[in-house]
């Protein structure tokens, strides 16, 4: 929509940085994934988050991978799920103690799939009471466990889900072909049927709210075609909401810049594409509110 085009709407929308403020005025997002063999994505989640102006940033990885993890992060404080098993249940009630502490949580980046997956999302779904972005693993989790979505439904802040088409086929049992034939369709009935708000990722990435609400975003390049592109528009999101920015807000904005710095990044540009692309994230922050 023209909407967000329009410099009263950013200006209204992108959070306030008072001169007087400090690192704990501006959220605190938990971030839980990076498991076996993909610490790299809940990596760039993290530092996407800080670009996008959170005071914290703190990362929840299995405790086999800490040690890993504290040697790749700089900004990121690390928070290892509690006990020695991978992402165990049996530590959610220790999790949960600490989790509400947090302005925002976003589960999925490199998350990875392990037994008992189901009982951890539900305690999950169930203890946390912040916005709750669910990308990725978190997602592929859902689509197994269909009985999930009820709890989700449940939730009293917001939940924003955000899949590409091929998470969105496993979401709604639909095959990649069908939901990309009725993008608009699929996203929006997803979205009222699970009372969630939904982000379904694509060249132009849509954003459908539970009240029938849809945005089109326009922004976007295929330099934005590389593995780690999803986990940083998580990040973006997380940080947004952090902050307090209203859900389908953050999800419009963070859908938006993550775009805009697409379009800035040239396809072939660098091999670390996420340091290309976070430097284009911070272009375009300068340009539009600098
Ligand atoms: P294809 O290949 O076209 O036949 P998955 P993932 C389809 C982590 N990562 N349009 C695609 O179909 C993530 O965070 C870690 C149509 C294929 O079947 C996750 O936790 C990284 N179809 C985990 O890896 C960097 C599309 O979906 C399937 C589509 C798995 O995530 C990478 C692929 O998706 C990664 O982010 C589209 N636009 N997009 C790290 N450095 O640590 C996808 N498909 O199986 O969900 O795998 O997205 O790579
Ligand atoms: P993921 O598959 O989770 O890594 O997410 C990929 C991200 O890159 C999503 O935000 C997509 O919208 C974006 N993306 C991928 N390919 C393109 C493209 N050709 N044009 C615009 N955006 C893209
Ligand atoms: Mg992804």
């Amino acid at each position: 929509s023209a909407k967000i085009n329009d410099p009263s709407w950013w200006k209204d929308a992108w959070p306030a940085r008072d001169e007087w403020s400090h690192k704990g005025s501006h959220g605190h997002l938990l971030l839980v994934g990076g498991g076996k063999g993909m610490l790299g994505a809940i990596c760039m989640a993290g530092e996407a988050a800080y670009r996008m102006g959170a005071g914290y940033v703190t990362l929840t990885v299995p405790e086999s991978e800490r040690h890993a993890l504290a040697a790749k992060v700089t900004q990121e404080l690390i928070w290892p799920w509690p006990g020695k098993e991978f992402f165990s249940v049996q530590s959610a009630g220790e999790f949960r103690q600490k989790a509400n502490r947090f302005t925002s949580v976003a589960i999925g980046p490199g998350l990875g799939r392990f037994a008992g997956e189901d009982e951890w999302l539900k305690h999950l779904l169930t203890e946390i009471k912040v916005p709750l972005v669910l990308d990725a693993d978190a997602l592929n989790i859902l689509a197994a466990y269909p009985e999930l979505l009820s709890l989700c439904r449940k939730r009293k802040e917001s939940t924003i889900l955000t899949p590409h088409p091929g998470e969105m086929a496993r979401l709604t049992s639909l095959s990649v072909a069908e939901v990309e034939a009725n993008r608009r369709e699929t996203a929006r009935s997803f979205a009222e049927k699970t009372g969630m708000i939904v982000i379904l990722k694509g060249r132009h990435t849509l954003i459908a709210h539970p009240d029938g609400t849809l945005h089109l975003n326009h922004s976007g390049s295929p330099a934005l075609a590389k593995a780690g592109s999803g986990d940083l528009l998580t990040g973006m999101i997380g940080s947004l909401l952090a902050q307090k920015v209203s859900p389908f807000k953050a999800a419009c904005m963070a859908v938006y810049l993550h775009g805009k710095a697409g379009e800035m990044t040239g396809v072939h540009a660098c091999s670390v594409m996420y340091n290309n692309l976070l430097h284009g994230l911070q272009q375009t922050i300068d340009q539009e509110f600098v």
